[in-house]
């Protein structure tokens, strides 16, 4: 198996808290480290939280992303040779196991990964629209009752590179790997709101508070070095049913740097952007959160909007995600022989609909067979059944004779019967997001000469 897909090298050397020298940092609010392949570093306090002196650091890089905690994985994985850091595993690594291995889940970031790295003194605010505004430090979410959830995140650019070749778009090229199934240990949001006086199922507090939004201590470009944001509505994040978490594990483990040490948003069915990895503060609202993410980007416009003609306010923010489903023991073409192939991939939807179907065409799509659904080993994927993920991918597998050059193909449908449209065409926008078109791969028959 190829594991390793590099497109660059990457040199950094670790900054830890020692080196840095918070304090020194708090009078100058900028410091240059130059590393041993000459780029520059910026170490920068970005955050001392006025009363509580909460000190965050924060790496930068002059061209290349930083190293983090775990180092593995960034040479693990395919990845853009740019900052900030973004990264996806090969595709057959991706559907190897049912739950995606940390190092093997995407990596989507908008700025340098942030360093938070007084644990005892993080807390998260949470302010806004209520009574009683309170800092959160790290016991009171984790005396919370933990729970469990296995959720797929995918990022609303998955398959964006394949939307390009309709047409350009604007925004990270990715392949069929910009998702990962992870087991996202953590409190529930509706758990930590009740906490500040919000009663479960609520959708507008005595203030007028109706939407939460979560602010991060990451600083993007997009939000003029400001911080990533992102909302939900107040009433999702009261319901316990929807599973909205703080996340401190993944995977069994703390979280990681990459993923959001030490706290982030988990909000399962809906496009990877709105999970706010290094929260910060929780800010009740009384509208849509209005950064940048939510209001100038992951919208998603019909085919005629350009951006010439782009009204970002006629759209609203995409939350859920549509129907999706890849083939990943395939690549975009393949040379094979005459003979059995396997197909296996994921299929995967939105807003807890579970996956009803995945028909398998190996005639371009004139004909369909079913292909095998599977979460767990050994047990029956049956959508809507309690025992199955809701929130979590469906792994499938077909096998099919192929004995000419042909089109092999792969469409899912949810429980609420959404099929994935066929043509990449009728889908595209100016964006590149929600790219889910029926998923193609070619396949040349070598015919071996006796
Ligand atoms: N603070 C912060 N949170 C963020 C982002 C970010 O850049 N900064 N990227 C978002 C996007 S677009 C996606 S798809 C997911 C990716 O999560 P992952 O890197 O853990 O896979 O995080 C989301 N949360
Ligand atoms: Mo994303």
């Amino acid at each position: 198996m190829i594991l390793f897909v590099m497109k660059g090298e990457r040199k950094c050397h670790r900054v830890n808290s020692a080196d840095t020298k918070l304090d020194n940092l708090k009078t100058r609010s900028h410091r240059e480290i130059l590393d041993e392949s000459g780029y520059a570093r910026s170490s920068r306090l970005i955050q001392d939280k006025a009363n509580l002196g909460i000190k965050i650091a924060m790496r930068t890089c002059g061209k290349l992303s930083c190293l983090d905690s775990n180092d593995r994985m960034r040479t693990g994985h395919l990845h853009e040779n740019k900052e900030p850091f973004n990264a996806e595993p090969p595709r057959q690594a991706l559907v190897s196991s049912y739950v995606t291995p940390t190092e093997f889940f995407y990596k989507r970031n908008h700025g340098p990964i942030p360093v938070v790295d007084d644990i005892e003194r993080y807390s998260v605010s949470v302010v806004g629209l209520i009574d009683k505004p309170k800092e959160l430090c790290m016991k009171d979410i984790t005396n919370l009752p933990k729970y469990n959830i296995t959720a797929t995140l995918q990022c609303a650019g998955n398959r964006r590179t394949a939307m390009s070749k309709t047409r350009t778009v604007k925004g990270v090229g990715w392949d069929v790997s910009a998702l990962g199934n992870a087991i996202w240990g953590g409190a529930k949001l509706a758990d930590v709101l009740e906490l500040v006086g919000i009663p479960k199922f609520t959708s507008m507090t005595p203030a007028g508070g109706k939407h939460v939004e979560f602010v991060s201590v990451d600083r993007c470009k997009e939000e003029n070095g400001g911080p990533y944001k992102a909302s939900i509505p107040l009433i999702q994040a009261t319901n316990p049913e929807a599973d909205v978490l703080l996340a401190y594990e993944m995977n069994g483990e703390t979280l990681n740097r990459d993923h959001g040490y030490p706290l982030r948003v988990v909000v399962p069915g809906v496009i990877g952007a709105r999970s706010v990895k290094w929260l910060d503060s929780i800010n009740i609202d009384s509208q849509v959160c209005q950064g940048f993410f939510m209001q100038k980007d992951y919208k998603m416009f019909p085919p005629s909007v350009n951006w010439d003609n782009i009204d970002w306010s006629t759209r609203r923010p995409q939350m859920d995600f549509p129907v999706q489903s890849a083939i990943c023991s395939l690549e975009d073409m393949n040379v094979g022989r005459n003979g059995k192939i396997a197909i296996k991939g994921y299929a995967v939807s939105g807003g807890g609909r579970g996956i009803e179907r995945v028909d398998i065409s190996t005639d371009g799509g004139k004909t369909w067979k079913e292909a095998s659904r599977y979460q767990k080993p050994g047990m029956q994927y049956i959508a809507d059944e309690e025992k199955s993920d809701k929130w979590a991918w469906v792994l499938f597998e077909a096998e099919a004779d192929v004995h000419s050059n042909t089109e092999i193909v792969a469409k899912a449908v949810d429980t609420a019967a959404n099929v994935q449209p066929e043509k990449v065409e009728d889908i595209w926008n100016l964006r590149g997001i929600l790219n889910t078109s029926w998923h193609r791969v070619h396949v040349q028959v070598r015919h071996s000469s006796m």
